[in-house]
């Protein structure tokens, strides 16, 4: 189909630059009414460019032009083309200077894109192609070059400015201004090009590297907030160390900066040592901030610094590479987590995010390959896919080389490719290389959109001692992508026997066994693989670790998955039994609903979850994960049709039920761990006793007849100090029946409406909590002073939260809760497009439900797409959604 206006650009049509630019100089003057961008470029012809001279086409928008000069003589608009998105000079020598002076207006940019103010600060995001809203440029990755800039403001009023790289100059100028000077002597595409002028403070630290070099590490937040910024500087020190260790990678300069901003678009940027970050991801305090938020500030802080070498040091060719960067370094950042903290419990919680997330994006109308080879809008490919799928893709490379070679494969990539901006294959190329493996077909996973689904199957020969798995594999087709050929799968598999310990292995035909875990490598449609000398019939613990992004599907029984929860040495897969056998109930349970039937939960199932808790306190984060039934919306992703009341009944009746039965056992692991959090720590231990008190009264909490569970809550309501207990408790009053509901969240909003991330929570807990109301709360929470329309942290917590969070609501069978998600959308499109296309999200997944619901959802697609003016960003996802929804 033809998308109409905007165009799709492909991968197949990639070609290097016409020209190279050396080195920038940049010179800020930013004033009140509007800020002057005067920009000198060296550059040359680029001898690799195929065909002959090209005319010099620099890309540049929403700026107003005030003087173009080659070589120093000024051109006049004859020598020129200037259209909305790029000025194009038809001449010029093989090297030259090209100087430009623009004017843009960082105060009225709402699109949080290239140079705009959040509270007063100035601040840039140019990832991905926001450089050209500041000067004229070619803004493309593989055009690196070296930057000096030269920030002049108002010294009062903005007495920090910073640039990338260091400070090399700095003086006072007429009327009350001064400026500084920062040169970056790493050359680097204008992405990572970064600009910060405010009234911020800092707080300082510093880390010595390896080679022993200190360097300056400094975290600007706006005052006030200075004592919420001492985790981040932890985790930024905890990351440098272990970048060493673990990868021998070491800082490169001798200062690190941080910027906070309340407004941002994303998480945070990995600008060349000046990381600007959405202040969600750098203030914390127990009192505010959540053991989630703690944990998602190290690994956020992480994944930015791990950025300087991945990313940073060898960068994109073009964004087609995008998971090149992202897939890796959200691999290394994972991996760090891990380290830090409980890694079985780490990747628990990764696996479930890409199951709800990155699945469900394969299996509707955004689908697409971890490397795209189109794209209309590249800010719609910043996706669970890109980023979530693409680390699995690094962790199978890692699974198949091994530990040392993964780390040859990275040394060898660094070698090859240091200060270039390379890709995907260049990256496998280095890992196979460096494993000795041929990845030829492996890569098929970069290119083949689609969650393979893989079917096993085992038989056991008493008589031949031998044990017969066989591996199936199929890929669904996605859009644009009818049919799939086979994936490389790494299978991590054991076999218990029936003590549960791992069994010896012993491949038909090989000489010995070797090893009580092995890869299978599943690279054909369908494969056995016959295992000797097991003298009892075994139970497979098949993809440990989930060793691939696939949907599994076994021949296990109950009595099978009660065993593995029992015995596996493999944490993941002790989880992925439990959930297993839960699915199977609340699946079924949803049938029964469905058909109108009496619902009962199986006595086996409570004596397994009874089981579960028991256990819980030798480990209590792996327990509080193994107690939460799996969510309304993984439930979703299993079944052909999603009916989200019949889900929410379901899981509802089994937590209800879950509650009675085993009350008293709740009660009394509640109360083991809550122990006074007067001394509030954030290890693993302390985060992992939160987290099982809490599921515990939230199962407390799913009884609406429990006084006493109503009791406790308040009390922890009112009681407790750090916010993860607070919000808690928050939550279960918000989604209660009780009378005291609306007290508790007046009450928490009156203690917090100077603090606005926790004014963010305020406004989630509402818009998630399952209530019949919930659409008018959260319309009517528009209205509320503290909501802005133009912040996207209050946009993502209110309107993005909503969809997701309360299925049924949203779901509403009047169609009411897709007109106001699409009312939101367009309100939101003009000032920020990048928002209103992170919202669209659930009408891409529109061919998931029926009949009647698709036929609204596709109602109000084509009211957006009938929208003049409407960005390319919602453009993208609405004409996709359209387009699937009309595929049969
Ligand atoms: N690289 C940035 C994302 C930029 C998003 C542009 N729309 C954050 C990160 O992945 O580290
Ligand atoms: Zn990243």
């Amino acid at each position: 189909m033809d998308h109409g206006s905007p165009r799709a650009i492909l991968l197949k049509d990639y070609t290097p630059p016409a020209y190279r630019i050396d080195t920038v100089d940049l010179r800020f003057d930013l004033r009140d009414d509007a800020a002057e961008v005067r920009a000198v470029l060296v550059m040359h012809r680029n001898p690799d460019h195929p065909g002959g001279p090209q005319p010099l086409v620099l890309d540049g928008q929403r700026m107003e032009l005030v003087s173009v000069a080659l070589d120093g003589t000024p051109l006049g608009p004859d020598a020129y083309v200037l259209t909305a998105n790029d000025l194009t000079i038809a001449q010029v020598p093989d090297r030259f200077t090209l100087e430009t002076v623009v004017r843009i207006k960082p105060q009225e940019n709402t699109a949080l894109e290239g140079l705009y103010m959040s509270s007063g600060t100035y601040c840039t995001q140019c990832e991905a192609e926001g450089f050209r809203r500041i000067t004229y440029f070619i803004d493309r990755p593989d055009v690196m070059a070296r930057y000096t800039t030269t920030i002049e403001a108002d010294a009062q009023r903005f007495p920090v400015l910073l640039s990338n790289g260091n400070l090399v100059d700095r003086g006072t100028a007429d009327s009350g201004r001064h400026w500084a000077r920062w040169e970056d002597p790493f050359p680097k595409p204008c992405y990572l090009f970064a600009l910060v002028a405010g009234a911020l403070v800092c707080v300082e630290d510093s880390f010595r590297t390896a080679s022993g070099r200190d360097v300056a590490l400094k975290i600007y937040v706006e005052p006030g907030n200075e004592d919420k910024v001492g985790h981040a500087m932890t985790s930024l020190k905890k990351s440098m160390a272990w970048d060493e260790a673990v990868f021998g990678l070491e800082y490169d300069l001798d200062i690190f900066n941080i910027v906070a901003v309340g407004d941002f678009n994303m998480g945070a940027m990995e600008n060349k040592s000046l990381n600007v970050f959405n202040t969600k991801y750098v203030l914390a305090k127990p009192e505010t901030a959540t053991d989630g938020d703690f944990l998602g500030i190290e690994s956020v802080v992480a994944h930015e610094y791990f950025h300087n070498w991945t990313g940073n040091r060898v960068t994109c060719r073009d964004w087609f590479q995008l998971s090149l960067k992202e897939g890796l370094t959200v691999f290394r950042d994972q991996e760090f987590s891990a380290d830090m903290n409980s890694r079985g419990v780490k990747r628990i919680g990764d696996v479930q995010g890409l199951r709800t997330v990155q699945f469900t994006e394969d299996a509707g109308a955004m689908a697409h390959p971890v490397r795209p080879d189109s794209y209309v809008e590249i800010n719609n490919f910043y996706t669970p896919t890109v980023y979530s799928k693409g680390a699995e893709v690094i962790r199978m490379m890692h699974t198949l080389l091994g530990k040392e070679g993964f780390r040859r494969g990275m040394d060898l990539y660094f070698q090859r490719h240091d200060g270039q901006a390379v890709t995907c294959d260049d990256f496998a190329a280095a890992m196979a290389d460096a494993g000795g493996i041929d990845l030829t077909r492996f890569k098929l996973w970069y290119s083949q959109a689609g969650t393979p689904v893989v079917d096993a199957t085992g038989s056991y020969d008493a008589a031949a001692g031998t044990y017969r798995l066989t591996l199936r594999q199929t890929v669904p087709p996605t859009p644009r992508q009818p049919t799939k050929e086979p994936m490389v799968i790494p299978v991590v598999t054991a076999l218990l026997g029936p003590d549960g310990a791992a069994l010896p292995l012993r491949l038909e035909g090989e000489a010995e066994a070797a090893g009580t875990e092995r890869v299978l490598v599943l690279d054909r449609a369908e494969q056995v693989f016959t295992f000797t000398g097991i003298t009892a019939r075994p139970v497979p613990s098949l993809l440990r670790g989930f060793s691939a992004p696939v949907t599994l599907r076994t021949d296990l029984t109950s009595a099978d998955l009660t065993f593995l929860m029992a015995h596996d040495s493999d944490p993941f897969n002790r989880w992925e039994a439990g959930q297993t056998l839960a699915t199977q109930l609340l699946l079924r349970l949803v049938e029964d609903v469905q058909a109108g039937r009496p619902l009962s939960l199986p006595q086996s199932f409570i004596d397994a979850v009874a089981a579960v808790l028991a256990d819980a306190p030798s480990d209590p984060a792996f327990g509080a994960q193994a107690l939460v039934l799996p969510s309304e919306s993984y439930l979703g992703t299993r079944m052909a049709v999603i009916d989200p009341d019949a889900i929410h009944t379901a899981r509802e009746f089994a937590r209800r039920t879950l509650a009675r039965a085993l009350k008293n056992r709740w009660l009394a692991t509640y109360r083991a761990h809550s122990v006074d959090d007067g001394a509030f720590s954030v290890d693993a231990a302390a985060i992992g006793r939160r987290a099982l008190k809490n599921i515990c009264l939230a199962y407390l909490m799913a009884d609406p007849d429990d006084g006493e569970a109503l009791g406790l809550c308040l009390g922890q309501f009112h009681g407790a100090r750090a916010m993860t207990d607070v919000i808690a408790a928050l939550q279960f009053l918000a989604a209660s029946p009780a009378p005291e509901r609306a007290d508790a969240i007046a009450a928490f909003y009156e203690r917090w409406k100077d603090e606005p991330l926790v004014v963010d929570k305020w406004f989630m807990v509402q818009a998630t909590a399952p209530r019949g109301d919930a659409l008018a709360v959260v319309r009517g929470l528009l209205d509320h002073p503290a909501f802005s329309i133009r912040n996207p942290n209050k946009v993502y917590a209110l309107i993005g939260a909503f969809p997701g969070g309360n299925p049924v609501a949203f779901h509403d069978r009047g169609g009411a809760g897709y007109a106001f998600l699409a009312d939101q959308i367009l309100r939101i499109d003009p000032m920020n497009p990048q928002v209103a296309a992170r919202l669209m999200g659930p009408f891409s997944r529109l061919k998931r439900y029926d009949a009647e619901r698709q036929a609204q959802m596709i109602a109000q697609l084509e009211r957006i797409i009938a929208t003049p003016g409407l960005s390319p960003d919602v453009f993208e996802v609405a004409s996709k959604s359209l387009e699937a929804a009309q595929k049969g």
